[in-house]
């Protein structure tokens, strides 16, 4: 159902105003003193320009990089425990500020006002994992070969990070990243999306205010405005010692080769296409539930948004026409008006490659079972809304296999249980995973051959905890962040010998003089 109470352009602009100043920016003063700008400030809920803000040009980059090189020579220094207060103060920051800051991740993003709070929350979530990580900066230390030795393992700053993150998780994806990086002794030079560099500015304006207050170097976190031209340069500048960066595979593939070629290191969160297995004996309440949030949650932009259903054919027909129904039900239009599940895609680009998709879809084979069209085009002609789909298929068809980032929910059926988990391993793509079942042998079952960085069980595909490990495998790219081991990513790390014997013995048994 359509909700067709769109806000009018001033309520976009105080939410705007509201939550920059909140951060510390002056709104008004961003866009009049740099009215010379041309990167357009857009929100997808009307469609409308808030303004345009002057980017970065390469020279400003450089700068800006040489002002994070120098802040990592004193922050290295500076012991990690209390380099933890930094992000503890950042988190402080941001419950404070929680509404302000959601309400411009709503503006930019098109989410609804709980889904913008639980990415605030995100930030705060990390923010204390981070201090309790920076005590725990921990190596092994090992027994030598050798008498009086002994091995171990330390852990270093690793120097200037570069972030590169992408609209659909404007603030939380940077914040993983950051909040790690600074306990570990980085620095860290940020390029958000051109699609949310207000959200950038005001997170970004907040940990600067912490770093002040705790009397660390600002320059320890840096934004870049500007497009795609302006994070080529952090992937080529041998000054950044790890680049990480989200978003489509494409970008991945032309990112880690170009990091590989200078020896740099980096950290890919790429595309996901995620499948949710529904076994016969799942409890289907929770199973509709957890599909229908998965999928048609955030519009179907996260990356880690359930795009596949691989359902038994026993429950088929019963499961597919539930879900149509709660689709029916979802209350799609502006995340300002209240009730709203449903938001707007990013931009027309979005809502182009959805039809494309669809027509594809039905090209190879599939049938429409609901959704899919645009709705409010007439009350927001420049925004794009659109209905969820769903999408019977009669097998897993080229277009499935392809991430389109958009609310479809492509449904194919199974009967042996490894030949779903098959076709849930059967695309590039390797994120996340789900299989909804009361089986205990099935769960460890798909737990040990679904090939996902992250494999759930009686849950959806999205919605992960930040204390977990956070990546996926295959064309996902590999990397991981925000809980477990991932902080080792941001670090060098050293093994040492010491040798306490006052003898001088070669390892092997060489001799030499
Ligand atoms: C993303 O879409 O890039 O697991 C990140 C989730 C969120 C993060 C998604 N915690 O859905």
């Amino acid at each position: 159902t359509a909700q067709t109470q769109l806000p009018r352009p001033e309520e976009i602009q105080e939410l705007v105003r509201t939550g920059l100043s909140a951060c510390g920016v002056d709104f008004d003063s961003l866009l009049s003193a740099e009215s010379s700008g041309t990167l357009p400030v857009r929100s997808p809920i009307t469609g409308q320009t808030l303004g345009h803000l002057p980017g970065d040009t390469p020279d400003s980059v450089s700068r800006k990089i040489a002002a994070a090189q120098a802040a990592f020579e004193q922050w290295r220094e500076v012991p990690a425990p209390v380099r933890g207060r930094v992000v503890q103060r950042w988190g402080r920051l941001l419950t404070e500020h929680k509404e302000e800051l959601a309400g411009l991740v709503t503006v930019e993003a098109g989410k609804t006002p709980s889904e913008a709070a639980g990415e605030v929350q995100e930030m705060i979530d990390i923010c204390e994992l981070a201090l309790g990580q920076s005590r725990q900066l921990y190596g092994k230390t090992l027994p030598s070969e050798r008498p009086g030795h002994r091995l171990m393992e330390t852990w270093h700053p690793l120097g200037v990070v570069g972030v590169i993150s992408a609209f659909n998780f404007p603030v939380a994806v940077y914040s993983w990243n950051t909040a790690l990086a600074l306990v570990c002794g980085d620095t860290v030079v940020w390029k958000p999306s051109e699609l949310s560099t207000l959200s950038a500015i005001g997170a970004s304006a907040l940990l600067r205010r912490a770093a002040e207050e705790q009397g660390a170097p600002a320059d320890l976190a840096t934004v870049l405005v500007g497009d795609r031209g302006i994070g080529e340069l952090l992937v080529d500048d041998p000054r950044i010692a790890l680049l990480s960066a989200t978003g489509s595979v494409r970008m991945g593939r032309e990112v880690g080769p170009r990091v590989a070629q200078r020896f740099g290191r980096s950290l890919l969160e790429l595309g996901g296409n995620n499948a949710a297995i529904v076994a016969p004996s799942a409890d289907l309440d929770l199973a509709l539930r957890g599909v229908v949030f998965a999928a048609a949650g955030t519009a179907g932009q996260r990356c880690t948004t359930l795009r596949r259903l691989i359902v038994h054919s026993d429950i088929a027909e019963e499961l597919t026409e539930r879900i149509v129904a709660a689709y029916r039900t979802l209350s799609i239009g502006s995340p300002t008006a209240e009730g709203v599940l449903v938001g707007p895609l990013i931009n027309e680009a979005g809502f182009r490659k959805m039809q494309e998709s669809l027509e594809a879809a039905v090209a190879q084979g599939g049938e429409v079972l609901c959704g899919g069209g645009r709705v409010l085009a007439e009350a927001a002609p420049e925004a794009y809304y659109v209905e969820p789909a769903v999408v019977r298929m009669p097998g897993q068809t080229p277009i499935v296999e392809e991430e389109t980032f958009a609310p479809i929910l492509y449904v194919m059926e199974y009967t042996d249980f490894d030949a779903g988990v098959e076709l849930n391993n059967a695309v590039p793509q390797g994120l996340s995973s789900a299989v909804f079942t009361s089986d205990l042998a099935e769960a460890e079952r798909f737990i040990a051959t679904s090939d996902t960085g992250i494999a759930n069980v009686n849950i959806g595909t999205s919605g992960a905890e930040i204390g977990g490990a956070f990546g996926g495998n295959k064309e996902t790219g590999g990397g991981r962040e925000s809980g477990t081991d991932s902080w080792q990513a941001y670090m060098r790390q050293a093994t040492n010998t010491i040798n306490y014997s006052g003898e001088l013995p070669l390892a092997q048994g060489v001799e030499f003089i």
